[in-house]
């Protein structure tokens, strides 16, 4: 009898835990891809080699966190993404897409990520408050500093795809003839 209670209860943990801690330990890097010159893809311990930034950001509940980890403007830099005096022309139509294990996806344009464009530093974090992500959230989140919302600030990132907005190569409207 209580043999076969413990076949049960395993049988039971299996279905139930099992499964769910599979999930919370899914991602274990960030691929950095599209229009780069160098596809990355960078794990925990790379993230802990690159330059590393600290900011701080408001939750939904209004309560301020701070989060370490890395700039995406350092991580566009390692992966030859056009920054700086690059962006400018046809470039400023390029975006940044996030997407997550759970399925959410946000964009950034490349030029809300410049530091010639804006003082903002958005980061690919790694700590909150110095402790590791908790396993539904991370290990890697985007933390962006003062928006109203933290609705960008992305749990879970499985890529960074560098893509290129543009849809019309010639000008709309003929310019007209003297
Ligand atoms: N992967 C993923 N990230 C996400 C979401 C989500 O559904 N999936 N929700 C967003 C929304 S709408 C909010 S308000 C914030 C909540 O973050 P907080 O727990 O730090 O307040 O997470 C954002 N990040
Ligand atoms: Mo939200």
């Amino acid at each position: 009898m209580i043999r076969k209670l413990i076949v049960l209860l395993l049988t039971v943990y299996c279905f139930f835990a099992l499964p769910s801690m599979a999930q919370s330990s899914k991602v274990s890097s960030v691929t950095v891809e599209g229009k780069v010159l160098h596809r990355l893809k960078l794990s925990a311990s790379n993230l802990l080699k690159m330059r590393r930034t600290d900011v701080s950001s408001k939750d939904k509940q209004g309560v301020l966190h701070s989060y370490s980890g890395v700039a995406l403007a350092d991580i566009f830099d390692s992966a030859g993404v056009t920054t700086g005096p690059q962006l400018r022309g046809i470039n400023l139509s390029k975006y940044l897409l996030v997407k997550c294990a759970d399925g959410y996806q946000i964009v950034f344009s490349l030029a809300e990520l410049d530091s010639a464009f804006t003082d903002r530093v958005v980061i690919l974090a790694d700590l909150m408050d110095g402790k590791p992500l908790s396993p539904a959230v991370g290990p890697f989140r985007i933390v962006v500093p003062g928006e109203k919302k933290p609705a960008r600030s992305s749990f879970q990132v499985v890529s960074l795809v560098i893509c290129d907005g543009r849809q019309y190569e010639k000008p709309l409207v003929k310019k007209p003839k003297h």
